[in-house]
């Protein structure tokens, strides 16, 4: 499967001019510009380079509609939401903000996927073809039990199919465990988009896997290179505040 995709991706590659090559190149050489999630996260309108969604689906392969605005569980915690979970919102405030038993820590970002299995997604929208790097940090912030998530990037190339890449947020992720990953990206047109979703795990909970799944996310994006191959490749194999 893996093959057949890189094959694929390779024509599209060799079927591009010498003129667009010559400026991926040239673009490659630039100094690369970072987009945080967290600093750019912007309520209740949808900023320019983001959106917040949700996704369906099991493994939230399924993109979904845009989360309506007008979330605030507490004084400066603003975001969006759909019915009563998926969510995506941020704490703005200077301490950290506590309501239920969730506790979001200053001025960071959180998720939370839906009673149904939907997944609660942030969106990039990548301004221009390349590779762009995909930096994910989780940490479980419910201090009632442990925090069971996965945390999925897409990539949204041509003709639309998402492939993505999987990590998981379980197995004693009591309030305070955190998870890093990241992933490569190869974006092969402009206006295309990279999602970073979590769904609730599929845990086993008699009231349903969702509880208990607030989950802190700290995401950036940087542009690398040229658009490569398509697709989401492997992990931890390029930072974006590593030379290169
Ligand atoms: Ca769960």
């Amino acid at each position: 499967m893996i093959l057949q995709k890189l094959t694929k991706r390779s024509i599209t590659v060799v079927g591009l001019s010498a003129s667009s090559l010559a400026l991926f190149a040239s673009s490659a050489m630039a100094q690369s510009t970072v987009w945080d999630a967290t600093s750019q996260f912007s309520a209740p309108t949808q900023p320019a380079n983001w959106a917040y969604l949700q996704r369906t689906g099991a493994g939230c392969v399924t993109p979904g509609s845009v989360l309506p605005a007008g979330y605030s569980p507490a004084p400066g915690l603003v975001g969006y939401i759909a019915g009563p979970i998926p969510l995506v919102a941020k704490n703005t405030n200077t301490t950290q903000t506590a309501f239920s038993s969730v506790k979001v820590d200053a001025g960071k970002l959180w998720m939370h996927p839906g009673t149904k299995g939907e997944c609660a997604v942030v969106r990039f929208k990548a301004p221009s073809a390349g590779t762009y790097v995909v930096e994910v940090t989780m940490k479980a912030i419910d201090v009632a039990s442990p925090n069971v998530v996965r945390g999925y990037v897409f990539g949204s190339n041509a003709p639309a199919v998402a492939v993505g890449g999987l990590e998981t947020l379980n197995a004693g992720g009591a309030y305070g465990t955190t998870k890093s990953f990241t992933r490569t990206v190869s974006v092969l047109g402009a206006n295309r988009y990279i999602d970073f979703a979590i769904d609730d795990g599929a845990n086993a909970d008699p009231l349903g896997p969702f509880r208990f799944d607030s989950t802190q996310v700290e995401l950036r994006i940087c542009r690398i290179g040229g658009p490569g191959m398509g697709g989401v490749m492997g992990g931890d194999i390029k930072r974006c505040d590593r030379p290169r």
